[in-house]
């Protein structure tokens, strides 16, 4: 009820970070499109397989004088895979410790990021190649106020070769969804999901563009080979944005939503990093790629450590829009006020100096067991993130903004929202 509202709107004001000024208002007024990069993990970024690198546009863009690139930022995500990731990064919610919110919880009351940007004059749409049924998206996107979702059904003209198992391959996804893009009046926000970087990393030989690597493990071998198909249909993207004349106008965030290899291939895995593969460097491989792309503002790498958790603020505020009346759990990532804690949906956290790995203590320089010295502030980031959990965890499973309404927001009705051929 209120007061349980109350208890976590508490909490998620006192923990608000404010705004970096060099930063707030970056983008404001500009579209904002998302690449929702499946299964992409950063160790891939700048690795070469064969003196080859996999990734050559977006290494490109690390460095690139439009692009913060964040090399520390973690995937938080739980059973609900995709949907975890997206919960979050809609939200500043976490997802749920079993199963998926985006399924048992679709009809909640949600502040969503389309919701809070239709009160500023944006138009919003989700771009997938999927059925649209898929983790329930189709419903829950109604409760986040998605204006469009252009789901399988939209992409019209396909071959069997423009297949992967979950969907349109990236290529023709991207070239298809061109036009309809092009038709929404801006500013828009938007999101882009893509399918053929996905587990089991098959794809059409005739498609590909680098070997296979050579560890004898099948899914790590081919996962070279999807990353690069990707890694072109990303930059085919952005040429896109160039020649629609979008480019100048459009923030473009990139993420990766999931690990892509999972700990049962850490064998293979030492051999493609050459490393043993200890607890502390198993955490790091949940690293995630992160880009935020601004024309006009000056790029670079960011060493921050953060999560998908603090995607939402941080966005929200290069658009200039403020959110500390909102109950969001992460914190913007460009504030100099950001507690550096990623907390992981088992209560596992990564953090520059303290790693808690299955109930013990790391020092992630090392690789040795903290000092006691720093236990103290090991075990207030331990509480601090069970209780962040928890009482996000509240929050959903009591569907709790249902009693809160932020100042300036208008709440979403489920019912005013149809995807059916997508017309209005
Ligand atoms: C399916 C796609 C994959 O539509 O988003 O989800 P995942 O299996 O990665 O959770
Ligand atoms: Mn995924």
């Amino acid at each position: 009820d209120s007061d349980e509202v109350t208890e976590v709107l508490n909490y998620t004001k006192s923990n608000n970070a404010s705004a970096n000024e060099e930063y707030f208002g970056a983008a404001e007024g500009m579209n904002v499109v998302y690449l929702h990069l499946e299964s992409f993990q950063t160790f891939l970024m700048d690795y070469e397989l064969n003196g080859e690198e996999v990734t050559p546009f977006l290494n490109s863009l690390i460095g690139d004088q439009d692009t913060l690139y964040f090399d520390n930022f973690f995937h938080q995500t739980a059973q609900g895979k995709t949907s975890d990731a997206e919960f979050m990064l809609e939200n500043s919610l976490f997802g749920l410790p079993k199963g998926s919110a985006f399924i048992t919880k679709g009809q909640n009351t949600y502040q969503a990021a389309p919701a809070i940007l239709k009160d500023k004059g944006y138009t919003s749409a989700v771009f997938h190649g999927n059925n649209g049924t898929f983790w329930n998206r189709s419903e829950i996107y109604k409760s986040f106020g998605y204006d469009h979702f252009f789901d399988i059904e939209s992409y019209t003209d396909l071959s069997e070769e423009d297949m992967a198992e979950y969907g349109v391959m990236d290529k023709p996804f991207f070239e298809q969804s061109a036009p309809l893009l092009e038709s929404l009046p801006e500013p828009f926000y938007t999101k882009f999901i893509t399918v053929s970087h996905h587990f089991p990393y098959n794809i059409d030989q005739s498609l590909t563009t680098i070997g296979k690597g050579t560890t004898g493990d099948a899914s790590v071998d081919n996962y070279f080979q999807t990353a690069r198909y990707a890694d072109e249909a990303i930059e085919q993207f952005f040429e896109q944005l160039e020649s629609s004349g979008l480019a100048d106008n459009t923030m473009v965030v990139m993420y990766g939503d999931h690990y892509g290899i999972s700990d049962n291939h850490n064998q293979a895995m030492e051999q493609v990093l050459s490393k043993e593969i200890t607890p502390i460097e198993n955490a790091k491989l949940q690293r995630v790629p992160l880009f935020i792309h601004i024309p006009g503002v000056e790029g670079g790498t960011n060493h921050t450590y953060g999560g998908q958790i603090d995607l939402l603020p941080t966005v929200m505020h290069l658009l200039g829009v403020d959110t500390q009346n909102y109950i969001q759990f992460g914190t913007d990532l460009l504030s100099d006020e950001h507690e550096e804690l990623v907390t992981f949906r088992n209560g596992d956290y990564v953090s520059p100096e303290i790693y808690l790995i299955g109930e013990k203590f790391y020092d992630p320089e090392t690789g040795l067991p903290l000092e006691e010295s720093q236990l103290e502030q090991a075990e207030k980031f331990q509480e601090q993130g069970s209780y962040e959990l928890q009482l996000s965890d509240e929050l959903v499973n009591g569907d709790l903004l249902r009693f809160y309404t932020p100042n300036g927001f208008t709440p979403i009705d489920p019912e005013d929202y149809s995807y059916q051929k997508n017309v209005d």
